[in-house]
């Protein structure tokens, strides 16, 4: 499918291909066994950076395949446009105000003097008092691993061992390998690696050598490359093949495109050890992205900002989802998801109990995995009270990435709620003439490139309404207290 037609999908042809109803296989019964599931975390990698989704000069035929077997996804978001807070929301369970985890570091970031507001203080490790996916499945007789980047915290505390999971290979404190993706890494237990290991290849035969080992299942494994993030380092030869290709589309560096393919490659291997071992049809796997490309890295198509933004090119993700005997091949769905509803997606999945005294944000999607084409949910929500510096073209101004925002989606609709001139310029009270929000028409409008907060008011008001009732709920802190270092 060509991106044209990939758009049009998103659009009009709103829930093609599926069968409404039971898409349970002829005959078959609702599988008694407890799936495996291989939940694969790619690092940075942009809505248009796959074969399923469009894209012409990255090679993804493996990830295709997964695709192809079941579902795409074509409304699925990342929690956040960056790193850590992403990956936070998807262990608990739970939006960011929750566990205060809202980007990568130090929120502050770029120059004070273009700062307007102070922000609110992040977290950069994920408290222990969170009862993470990977504890919650362990009564239901899960074997947990992770694999790659964890990026809130080491072990034996913070990191994943500290955190549930059975096995932990190289996932600490770091965003990327502190060392690069070849060897030596500096991540633990990699420490041992032949000369001119690829990371990504190392990681891919570890979750394959797991997957060996707990052949019985069930097994959980969260497989987090730390790949496609920086730095962009791939294999020569692969890389070799994408120099000599044509870009389009505005994609053509041919070593992200080369991380891209080994990627690839790792999850053929998953395939084909599912298949030699016999338990492919009892293993449900979801392809996912924990945020937007990079730019200049890559290239989103029509979508409007990159990582770091929360325009739908910092948040909007690739997502498939194959799950034989459940969900049927070769169908999509258009409804909006969002990170956080993997935990309880992934309990019902596993006939998991919720963990008493957790609360959980999201909802179960299985009814979708099984045809239902809505979940009759209202809105999904985003809260970022900090700065990321970088300049990314269609960003609100040149400084930053993101200033202070909080968004909500809620049908077609988004709204964006920036901080600075909401808590300085008058708030509500100066709505009209403030530029304290955005309002988009995501169906008609899927490059946010109209703004509509003062064309149809009635509905950025219903919006604003739904957004400043879930801030009050979650105790989401809006920064307001002004920088005396800004210079306007
Ligand atoms: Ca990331």
């Amino acid at each position: 499918m060509d991106r044209r037609g990939f758009l049009r999908g998103c659009g009009a042809v709103l829930g093609a291909g599926i069968v409404g109803g039971c898409v349970l296989a002829e005959g078959a019964k609702p599988a008694a066994k407890k799936p495996n599931i291989v939940f694969i975390l790619i690092d940075d990698l942009g809505w248009f950076d796959v074969g399923f989704n469009g894209s012409k000069f990255y090679e993804t035929p493996n990830i295709d395949k997964v695709c192809r077997s079941g579902m795409r996804f074509t409304s699925a978001y990342a929690n956040a446009a960056n790193c850590a807070p992403t990956r936070a929301c998807f262990l608990t369970g739970m939006y960011t105000p929750r566990h205060g985890i809202y980007t990568v570091g130090n929120s502050d970031r770029g120059k004070a003097k273009d700062r307007r507001l102070v922000p609110t203080k992040n977290a950069d490790t994920l408290e222990r008092k969170f009862v993470t996916i990977a504890e919650a499945l362990k009564p239901a007789g899960y074997t947990s691993a992770s694999m790659g980047k964890w990026h809130m915290g080491d072990d034996p505390e913070f990191g994943p061992i500290g955190q549930g999971f059975d096995v932990n290979i190289g996932g600490g404190r770091w965003g990327t390998p502190p060392k690069g993706h070849f060897e030596p890494y500096g991540t633990p237990n990699l420490e041992v690696a032949p000369k001119g290991e690829y990371l990504t290849d190392r990681i891919s035969a570890e979750a394959v050598k797991f997957i060996e080992n707990n052949k019985g299942g069930p097994f959980f494994l969260y497989l987090t490359h730390y790949a496609v993030h920086s730095p962009v380092q791939a294999k020569k030869d692969i890389t070799a093949k994408y120099e000599q290709k044509t870009p389009s589309d505005g994609q053509k560096n041919a070593r992200y495109a080369a991380m891209i393919e080994s990627v690839d490659q790792g999850v053929g291997k998953i395939l084909k050890k599912l298949d030699d071992l016999g338990i492919a049809d009892d293993t449900a796997i979801i392809f996912f992205s924990d945020n937007g490309g990079v730019h200049p890295t890559t290239s989103h198509g029509p979508l409007r900002g990159s990582k770091g933004a929360y325009y739908e090119g910092g948040i909007r993700e690739p997502m498939a989802v194959k799950w034989p005997g459940v969900v049927k091949s070769g169908t999509t769905c258009d409804e909006p998801v969002i990170g956080l509803d993997f935990y309880p997606t992934l309990l019902e999945m596993a006939g998991a109990k919720v963990p008493k005294g957790t609360k959980l944000d999201g909802v179960s999607i299985t009814s979708l995995f099984k045809g239902a084409k809505s979940l009759g949910r209202d809105a999904i929500f985003w809260h970022m009270p900090a700065y990321l510096q970088g300049r990314i073209p269609d960003s609100r101004d040149g400084a930053f990435r993101t200033r202070p925002v909080s968004v909500i989606r809620s049908g077609k609709w988004k709204l964006m709620m920036f901080h600075e001139e909401w808590s300085l310029d008058g708030g509500r009270a100066k709505i009209d003439t403030n530029n304290s929000v955005e309002l988009y028409d995501l169906v008609n409008d899927i490059g946010e490139k109209k703004n509509l907060a003062n064309i149809n008011k009635s509905k950025r008001d219903e919006l604003l309404d739904k957004l400043l009732a879930w801030i009050k709920k979650t105790n989401a802190p809006i920064p307001a207290q002004a920088n005396t270092a800004y210079v306007g």
